[in-house]
């Protein structure tokens, strides 16, 4: 039997079937005027959809994918058929003539362009940024004068990873705003790193081809656990700090929501009366700086490869929209760039907080999804040379080859140069320029003079000067010299700022830098690259040396320079401060017997503080011995531990009995094998993870069972879900139980 396809005009069920497009004409989409400024984003209110919490969202449901009454093709006929190529017959030969066939074929095989070539797998978010003016001596920048708001889009990504890869591997992270402000676009493109891998961007090619994938086989993904990357960082010395860093949690993000930016290099501003100064940008998250752990990483990277993008995605979506604060460490810009004897131009180098503070400038709010990831994430196209009055470069040498490198890669990723006309890289800024015609030219340009000197234009556009809001670049002097291929001798410090980080951190962080080197380099199959790298670590700390080498089963070698001992910046560690629980997801464990009234309670008292409740129980469906039903966004088969920053355990509605399987143990404690294996797994799992533990009625039997202390370090059993419910969020402002890691000295 074979099925036949008519025109629409004879089918049946076209027209007057409800939801069903009627005898209209289709709607048009509204031509697009390349040089005008992206629409403002639609306000994200309307009927909305459910939430990972079961809860509205709030999304807009108009966004459909199609925009008109039929399906056209992409000259706009109305097609009668799309599911079936044309034949001669119905068990006959495609005919070549099928020019339907060959259209969508040929346009699905063009559907992928290359990828990044670094920070390829990433996750983006419209927003907005509101200037403080607290920069206003330091820059003319506009878009920073006080209660200025600018539209922004920024890009998170991994760096290393292809773009199917899963995000929470071991790697830095780009942090990439593009702010389209009335002068133009300003594109501050960094990473959650302070420090870089390299000083001269000539060496850019050699630090990526030893870390991506051998290329022989391809393999690993995503990763800097193999022998390319550590021959590379151990030769060159100059990657230790960053490779510390790498190596800390700060390489394992929780959430891009829980991440420092940086811009790294030193930038200069350009004042209103003409005074230049030097800064380093930073972005500060008002969620404050978490991690993952590492086990917890990889169990997340093969249990939910999207949870950075499903993270970012999802707290927008409900509401729950992340800010940093924009702030600016602020140097004299003296002949000699440096500060404290730190050298500016070094990128491997920070300036610590206790030295030069962070001084606010502004707020960003990221308040709207992506509505198309290619048409936006994929296509977004970020550039350290797009820059507005008031900010200007440094002779950084590893900047100078980004304003090189960026524009060029984009020509070939996006196919040609016109990409600044993609909606997402539209500028907001009126643009008047006199480039011209290339691949994908999709302004109709009118005129007949793109020249100047012209008269036949009427010899416009002009120009512009500083005072009429021209980019102009700060008078540097340069000095004359000889031409070299050399670095400053100041570059030639590899140690000392690592030694700097290191000594900064809290014991549980040292503990996790030698497990991070420890399995790096266990993971290697050269001995001569581990050998290499521990003389290298010698050179950082002989205790980190030390505990790595015995890791690895080989002896601890003497360092070869002399170790300065900096004093410690405490802003280096991400421990020791409080920060809001917002946006924690926090797992109630519920079965049917459960005290459910005291479930509703604690959903709520969750809701109520900012965070994120997703109820965990046997089966799916809901659980009601009477009242409102409460919804199970969880069973136990598909809940694992690395989905929580928090678990509470439901108490039973009566007093003294245990939950979650153990109410038939006899009495005293009850055994652990009286509780469901995976209820068990979440909870020893959590535990395992520093993270916060807490329940109430019966479940200090089951916890201690499980050798969970009910009274131990950010384990909270309270009298009722509510109490439960504010012990668990006391312990999440510190993140993690940092107590249950064991000190690294
Ligand atoms: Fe880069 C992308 C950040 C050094 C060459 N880089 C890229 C992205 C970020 C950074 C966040 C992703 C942008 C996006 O989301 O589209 N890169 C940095 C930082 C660096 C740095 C903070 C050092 C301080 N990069 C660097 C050097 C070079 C490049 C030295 C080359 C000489 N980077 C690129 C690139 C990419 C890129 C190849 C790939 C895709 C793109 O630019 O648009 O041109």
């Amino acid at each position: 039997m074979t099925t036949k396809r008519t025109p629409a005009a004879s089918r049946p069920d076209d027209g007057d079937v409800p939801g069903k497009p009627g005898p209209v004409s289709p709607s048009v989409a509204e031509p697009v005027d390349p040089t005008a400024p992206l629409p403002p984003k639609a306000d994200q209110e309307g009927p909305g959809t459910v939430g990972p919490t079961g809860q509205a969202t709030g999304a807009d449901q108009s966004q459909v994918a199609q925009g008109g009454a039929y399906l056209t093709t992409a000259q706009g006929a109305r097609l009668y058929d799309s599911d079936h190529s044309l034949k001669a017959g119905p068990r006959g030969p495609v005919l070549i003539q099928d020019h339907h066939l060959r259209e969508k074929i040929t346009h699905f095989d063009h559907e992928r362009i290359p990828e990044r070539v670094v920070h390829a797998r990433g996750a983006a978010a419209h927003g907005v940024f509101q200037g403080y003016g607290t920069a206003g001596e330091v820059t003319r920048a506009a878009f920073l004068a006080k209660d200025v708001e600018t539209p922004v889009f920024v890009r998170f990504s991994t760096v290393l990873g292809s773009r199917g890869s899963a995000d929470t591997v071991r790697d830095t992270r780009g942090f990439a705003t593009k702010f389209y402000t009335d002068e133009g676009t300003f594109d501050l493109v960094g990473n959650n790193i302070p420090v870089f891998f390299i000083q001269d961007a000539v060496k850019f090619p050699d630090v990526i081809h030893a870390g991506k994938p051998h290329p022989d086989r391809e393999i690993p993904q995503a990763q800097s656990a193999h022998d390319t990357f550590w021959d590379f960082v151990s030769l060159h010395t100059e990657a230790t700090h960053h490779t510390l860093w790498n190596m800390s949690d700060r390489g394992i993000p929780r959430s891009y929501r829980m991440m420092e930016g940086f811009g790294v290099h030193t930038f200069r501003l350009v004042g209103p009366t003409g005074d230049t100064a030097l800064v380093k940008f930073h972005w500060k998250p008002r969620l404050g700086v978490h991690s993952l752990v590492w086990e917890e990483a990889q169990l997340i990277s093969g249990t939910d490869p999207d949870f950075h993008r499903r993270d970012l995605y999802d707290a927008i979506e409900a509401g729950a929209f992340p800010q940093w604060e924009l702030g600016i460490q602020v140097f004299p810009d003296t002949p000699e760039q440096t500060f404290e004897g730190i050298d500016l131009l070094d990128p491997t180098k920070l300036v610590p907080e206790e030295l030069a503070p962070v001084q606010p400038i502004g707020l960003m709010t990221l308040n709207a999804n992506v509505k198309n990831f290619f048409a936006e994430t994929e296509q977004v196209a970020f550039h350290p040379g797009h820059l507005v009055p008031g900010i200007d470069v440094t002779d950084d040498p590893l900047l100078a080859g980004r304003l090189f490198s960026y524009l060029d890669t984009q020509i070939s990723r996006l196919g040609g140069p016109n990409f600044a006309q993609i909606p997402v890289n539209r500028p907001h800024a009126p643009v008047n320029d006199m480039l011209r015609d290339g691949m994908h030219q999709t302004a109709v340009h009118t005129g007949t003079a793109p020249y100047r000197p012209n008269s036949l234009d009427g010899g416009c556009p002009f120009l512009a000067g500083a005072d009429t809001g021209a980019f102009v670049e700060a008078p540097v002097q340069v000095p004359g010299a000889s031409r070299v291929r050399e670095a400053p001798a100041s570059f030639s410090d590899h140690f000392t700022q690592p030694r700097l980080f290191w000594l900064s951190m809290t014991p549980p962080e040292r503990e996790h830098i030698i497990a991070a080197y420890s399995f790096e380099l266990g993971k290697c199959h050269e001995q001569a690259v581990r050998e290499r790298t521990l003389k290298v670590l010698a050179n950082v700390d002989p205790e980190l040396c030390a505990k790595v080498a015995e890791g690895l089963g080989l002896p601890a070698p003497a360092a070869t320079v002399p170790l300065v001992t900096p004093d410690p910046s405490p802003a280096l560690s991400q421990l020791g401060s409080a920060w809001p629980a917002d946006g924690r997801v926090v797992g109630l464990i519920a079965d049917p017997e459960s005290d459910l009234d005291g479930v509703r309670t604690a959903r709520q008292a969750v809701l109520d503080s900012g965070m994120v409740p997703l109820v965990v129980a046997p089966t799916g469906g809901t659980l009601a011995q009477d009242g409102d039903p409460i919804t199970v966004q969880r069973t136990y088969a598909t809940a694992r531990s690395v989905e929580f920053d928090a678990l509470l355990l439901a108490g039973t509605p009566g007093p003294g009995s245990d939950a979650h399987g153990a109410r038939d143990a006899k009495a005293g404690a009850p055994a652990p094998e009286a509780c469901d294996p995976r209820v068990a797994l979440l909870l020893t799992e959590a535990y395992r993870h520093g993270k916060a533990i807490g329940g109430w009625n019966g479940a200090a039997g089951l916890l201690g069972a499980l050798g969970i202390a009910p009274d131990g370090p950010g384990v909270a059993v309270g009298e009722d879900g509510a109490a439960a419910v504010e012990g668990v969020a006391a312990a999440l402002a510190e993140h993690r139980a940092w107590d249950r890691f064991p000190p690294a000295a």
